[in-house]
This record gives structure tokens, sequence and C-alpha cells, in this order.
């Protein structure tokens, strides 16, 4: 079996429901991945010890879901320098914003690269780390030129009804 390359973490299964839409692209791109609940302030040692053997576990990136506060992405980015995607996952109570700035607003000197509230930015950070790796991997370049190619095949596909 291939070595984990990407870990996909969340601050609670009632994340998932946004943060499966990464997952669903590392599948698809076929990228060897990991999906597990580490809550930053129900488990921080666990989120510490994550953090800490990132990078001697191999992993390229980590994606970083977290609702209403930039703790999970935020300290996994202080602990390691293996790049954090931060996904803001849509709040109960702010919908996401409140999400949105704490993690992109990082202080400087410790980077989170930050994504859409939601499904899409799920999508686009497991996206991002689809191209971060195929830095070192051209076969990998090529299925995700040919991913484009196909959104731009789409796009001109479209037909629009006529007007009312
Ligand atoms: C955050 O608290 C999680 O990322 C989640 O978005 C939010 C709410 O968690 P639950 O109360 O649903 O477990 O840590």
């Amino acid at each position: 079996m291939n070595p984990i390359q990407i870990g996909v973490v969340m601050g609670s299964s009632s994340d998932w429901e946004t943060m499966q839409h990464a997952v669903a692209i590392l599948q698809q791109f076929g990228i060897a991945h990991e999906a597990r609940v580490v809550s930053a302030h129900r488990m921080p040692d666990e989120m510490f010890a994550y953090a800490a053997a990132a990078e001697g576990r191999g992993l390229k990136a980590i994606i970083a879901g977290a609702g209403g506060a930039a703790h999970l992405p935020g300290m996994l980015a202080a602990k390691t320098c293996v790049p954090v995607l931060g996904v803001p996952v849509a709040s109960r109570q702010l919908q996401g914003v409140d999400s949105l700035y704490s993690i992109v607003q990082m202080p400087r000197g410790v980077p989170v690269a930050t994504f859409a509230i939601g499904a899409a930015g799920a999508a686009n950070a497991a996206l991002f780390a689809v191209a971060l790796l195929a830095n070192e991997a051209p076969p990998l370049r090529a299925q995700l030129q040919a991913f484009r190619t196909q959104q731009t095949e789409a796009a001109r596909a479209m037909t629009l009804p006529p007007a009312q």
C-alpha cells in the first residue's frame, strides 16, 4: 500500500458533510490519504501529536476543516512545517464567516492556506493538494490537466433556455 500523502482532519464528525468533498477528490485522483476527527479543543494532545508526527510520516499536506474557530488548522500549522490547507466549515450561528475570518487571519509568520467556506472550499483544498503533489509527479499533472479539460468542455457545452 502507498504511504499516506495527504491527511484530512476535522474538528468533529459534524464537519464530515463538508470535508467528504475533499476526500472524494483525493479518491478520484488516487491519492493515498487518511481522514479522521482531531478536535483541537477536545483532543489537544492528539492534535499536537498528529502535527508533530506529520513530517516523519511523510505527509505532504494536511487539509484541516474547522467550524467557528481557527484553532485546528492554526495550531497544526504552528506545530509543523508541512503545509496546512484550511477549510472553513459553515457554523450554526454565523454560517462559517467566523470560521473563514479566523482561519484566513492567521498572524504573520505561520500561514494557513485558506479556502472558501463549505463544500467548494473542501474540494478546492484537495485539488490544491493534488496540484502540489503534481509538481513532482508528471502522471498526476496529466490527470489534473484532464480534469480541467473536462470542466472546460462541460462549460462549452452549456446552453441557455429562451428568455421568459
Ligand atoms: C468545531 O466545532 C468543529 O470543527 C465543528 O465545526 C464545530 C461544532 O462541533 P460539534 O458541536 O458539531 O461537535 O470544533
